[in-house]
């Protein structure tokens, strides 16, 4: 898959699609053209059989700083203000939405701040890898805004409802070991180490049972609000369809031939 972007580079390699956000200069800030490439970038990624695992990171030293302030300014003539609902509903609710429900893990490497709906675009993220100099910065309340990018719906569940009403109310501001600590993001590793680890972690990703992964996703996300009861049945249906999987095949048999499994993702 390859496709050349404004605001972003693609790279897809052995099963592992790489976005880099790439605003440098405005620390990697979402403007419309960015927002519109990123659900491009999602919707492609998530519908190439050949990419088994997605990377989102950063270009230079920032992550992703959020909305981009300085584009908003042209509503504020005349008392004017943003169309924030509809701009949400067109543009961020759907990039939360792709990689959350996307049949493939999806990693944040954070490489650097992650601010405002930057920080909840890593919070999407299935799996989160900071570099030690990454920070976190709940940064909407301190423009009056509240957390978007479905901020609000996965911090309660990382970190817990009390620690995310701080976080949010106060604008909170977490160095990428409190992160770690607190259980918001996976792993911190030396800035160095950072494309490393997570083009790793990927690689691994990438060569295991990727239907059995997709599956084990939509259970997790799912139990956020599900009930035991419906759980439980939506269990049952995944381990049936997981169970008709070719590499659910495979590992059984390599199991028994005392071998490593070829797994395929399908
Ligand atoms: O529908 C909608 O649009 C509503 C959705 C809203 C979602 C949101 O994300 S609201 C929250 C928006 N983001 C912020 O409020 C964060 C603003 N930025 C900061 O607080 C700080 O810049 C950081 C904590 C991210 C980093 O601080 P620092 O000291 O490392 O860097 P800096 O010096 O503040 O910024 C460096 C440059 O990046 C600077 O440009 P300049 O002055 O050198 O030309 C700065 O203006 C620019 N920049 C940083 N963040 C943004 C930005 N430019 C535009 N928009 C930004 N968000």
């Amino acid at each position: 898959m390859s496709k050349t972007y404004e605001t972003l580079i693609l790279d897809a390699a052995d099963g592992v699609a790489t976005i880099t956000l790439n605003r440098p200069d405005a620390l990697n800030a979402f403007n419309d053209a960015m927002l519109s490439e990123l659900n491009d970038v999602l919707k492609n990624v998530a519908r190439d059989d050949a990419v088994r695992c997605v990377v989102i990171t950063g270009a230079g030293r920032a992550f992703c700083s959020g909305q981009d302030l300085k584009a908003l300014e042209k509503y504020y003539e005349n008392d004017g203000r943003p169309p924030f609902g509809d701009h949400l509903r067109e543009n961020y609710n759907p990039i939360a939405t792709r990689i959350l429900t996307m049949d493939k893990p999806v990693i944040a490497a954070v490489n650097g701040v992650a601010a405002g709906a930057g920080c909840s675009l890593a919070l999407a993220c299935d799996l989160r890898i900071a570099a030690e100099s990454a920070k976190f910065v709940e940064a909407f309340i301190n423009v009056g805004l509240i957390p978007d990018c479905s901020g609000s719906f996965t911090l309660p569940r990382l970190i817990g409802a009390a620690r995310a009403a701080e976080f949010c109310f106060f604008g909170g501001n977490l160095s990428a070991a409190e992160a770690a600590n607190i259980g918001m993001i996976n792993r911190v590793v030396p800035d160095a180490d950072l494309a490393g680890a997570a083009g790793e972690w990927a690689a691994k990703l990438a060569r295991m049972p990727t239907r059995g992964i997709a599956l084990t996703k939509r259970l997790l996300v799912r139990s956020w609000s599900s009930s035991l009861d419906d759980q439980l049945e939506q269990e049952a249906f995944a381990q049936e369809t997981a169970g008709k999987s070719a590499d659910h095949a495979e590992g059984v048999r390599a199991f028994v031939e005392k071998r490593k499994p070829a797994f395929k993702g399908r």
